[in-house]
């Protein structure tokens, strides 16, 4: 049976126009994307192409047909802003299934239909655009959810837009630097805004002396290396060798992540920056942001507390076994932090998020993860970070803020929680809200996705099953934006991805609009219960050194985290506070 499209006929017009005006070589067929619903397009001879449609629910030349039960899924299937809706409202209802077994039943639905839009074992990477071995065995690679647009392709997104794309300076100049500070209508604080930073830079640690997207971290996933370091050897260096435990120095009887006098490790620091205010953290960028720091300095406590539990229970153990086990602890309060409270703050949801993996025991799902040059690339949330910072009474200005590990001995780890749990962070979405400090790594992400050749927005809406854009009004909902990028790209399915999943219109009341969410879910749900502890074979209490272990991991919270490893309990939430009675100011006891 052979269907012949409206869109082949343009296609075959588009060909001949193409064809004549570069008068060149033949246009690979590829470049218009002519493969719908996740068809793989493989070109034949020179001017010809299949899309192999196997599995995706489609038939036809280009996957367009639906099969009979396809469509019927098609026609009962809600729009994502339906969900969204349903999902933000109806408090009563929520209620209700929160308190009963129909949690179990949404939880799982969300985890698989999120989890079933990535491709696991992985598929492509910068360098190839068809299945092969190497990119499933290279695991230096970032891995992509669609191939890289053609290297023959007669412009840079394909065949639409114009032959150059806009400079990212005037791309970031216009569109993402800020105005005027817009706060996250969803009441997202710097507390988020650091955990976000602090949880994502154990898997995105693009290796930028290489071309071609590759990766530092090798666990491509919740590891904890961001705690532990990155390699066998680094961990050693952190290691105590004793009690399980990580290195620390104590001030004024607080512990503190060691400095490079004491644990000779790369750390990224200015030059000259005094060695015994070098502190030495997993992940060697750290030092950076006192907020990291923070959070380092936290997760370290965190361990060596956790070592001492274990420890108590199981005085035979060796050093090597608390350590390990130990570590499988912190990586399950991770997960469990992330999915309860940061992506239950983030999706706005009513719906009560349960992280709980044997919620998944009976269904299909695999066991592993890569991370996606897609997903590092969604993550770059730069306008969540503030004009400047106030801590205890003080404004602290970028330049004063940034590589200041003094900022966290001066005011200590409460203080600087209570500090950036009551500060607001930016809206990420909505364009114009980057400061200018941190505006060159947008610029940078745009350049890079140009280097690795990312498809077009539009390609990425349709991979995960919204309606690709048709204008850039519809896109923005801002006039003078939608014209200016008009003017710059020539065409919305020439729209980049970074810029679209950064400029799209948010949400009424949201972080950010719909693509984010669509797109990053799937990626952050599949990381997180990917993760080997989250098998049948790992969930259970001896892989945890016994029930207190495996409580440890499903009780955590940030609260928790944070008051079982200081003094006092400062204000502590991803959101800014709610009410008067959080917002009332916490003392010290010393200090009452
Ligand atoms: S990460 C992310 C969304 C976008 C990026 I980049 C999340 O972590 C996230 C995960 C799940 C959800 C929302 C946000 C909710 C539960 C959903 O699946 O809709």
């Amino acid at each position: 049976m052979r269907e012949f499209s409206i869109f082949s006929i343009w296609m075959f017009i588009n060909l001949l126009l193409l064809k004549s005006s570069s008068c060149a070589s033949v246009v690979n067929p590829c470049c218009y994307y002519p493969c719908e619903n996740s068809g793989v397009c493989v070109r034949f001879g020179s001017d010809r192409y299949e899309c192999d449609c196997t599995r995706t629910g489609f038939y036809g030349e280009n996957c367009t047909v639906p099969e009979f039960w396809t469509r019927i899924r098609l026609m009962l299937k809600p729009s994502p802003t339906t969900v969204h809706f349903i999902l933000t409202h109806f408090q009563w209802f929520w209620d209700f299934v929160n308190s009963s077994f129909l949690q179990d039943t949404f939880m799982r639905l969300v985890l698989t239909v999120r989890s079933d839009l990535i491709p696991s074992p992985p598929t492509y990477n910068t360098k190839y655009g068809y299945l092969n071995w190497e990119s499933y065995y290279n695991i230096s690679y970032y891995t992509r959810l669609l191939p890289p647009v053609p290297e023959d392709c007669p412009l840079p997104m394909g065949t639409k837009g114009k032959a150059i794309l806009p400079d990212p300076k005037i791309l970031a100049e216009r569109f993402f630097k800020r105005k005027k500070f817009r706060p996250d209508p969803q009441g997202t604080n710097l507390m988020f805004a650091f955990m976000a930073q602090h949880f994502t830079h154990q898997f995105f640690k693009t290796d930028h002396h290489v071309k071609g997207s590759f990766t530092k971290a090798l666990g491509h996933g919740v590891d904890a290396s961001n705690i532990y370091g990155d390699n066998l050897m680094r961990q050693l260096q952190l290691r105590l060798h004793k009690d399980g435990k990580l290195k620390y120095q104590l001030v004024d009887g607080e512990m503190y992540p060691p400095t490079v006098s004491e644990v000779p490790v790369h750390m990224v620091y200015p030059e000259g920056f005094p060695p015994e205010q070098r502190f030495v953290i997993g992940q060697e960028i750290y030092g950076i942001l006192p907020g990291l720091t923070m959070y380092a300095t936290i997760w370290l406590r965190e361990h060596n507390r956790v070592c001492d539990v274990l420890k108590a229970e199981h005085p035979t153990w060796d050093d090597e076994q608390l350590f390990q086990t130990t570590r499988l602890i912190i990586i399950g309060e991770i997960i469990n932090i992330i999915t309860e409270e940061y992506v239950q703050h983030l999706s706005g949801y009513l719906l009560k998020l349960k992280f709980d993996p044997s919620l998944l025991f009976n269904v299909r799902f695999q066991y592993s993860n890569r991370i996606a040059l897609e997903f590092c690339h969604l993550y770059h949330w730069h306008p969540l970070m503030p004009d400047s910072f106030f801590i205890d009474g003080d404004e602290i200005t970028y330049p004063q803020f940034i590589y200041n590990t003094s900022i966290l001995m001066h005011y200590g780890v409460e203080k600087l929680v209570d500090a950036f749990s009551r500060q607001p962070a930016g809206q990420i979405g909505g364009g114009q809200n980057s400061h200018e400090a941190v505006l060159k790594v947008s610029e940078m992400v745009i350049r890079e996705s140009r280097a690795t050749r990312v498809q077009p927005f539009n390609q990425y809406r349709k991979k995960f099953n919204l309606k690709p854009y048709t204008s850039f009004y519809e896109f923005t909902g801002d006039i003078e934006m939608a014209r200016g990028l008009e003017e710059l790209y020539g065409d919305i399915d020439a729209l980049e991805f970074y810029p679209g999943v950064m400029l799209e219109k948010t949400r009424p009341t949201g972080i950010f609009g719909e693509s984010m969410v669509e797109m990053g879910a799937p990626f952050s749900l599949k990381g997180l219960l990917g993760n080997p502890i989250c098998s049948p074979e790992y969930w259970k209490p001896s892989t945890f050194g016994g029930e207190t272990g495996f409580s440890i991991v499903k009780t955590s919270t940030l609260k928790k985290l944070v008051c079982l490893n200081t003094k006092w309990c400062p204000y502590v939430d991803f959101h800014v506070p709610r009410n008067d009675e959080e917002a009332k100011p916490r003392k010290p006891s010393s200090e009452l």
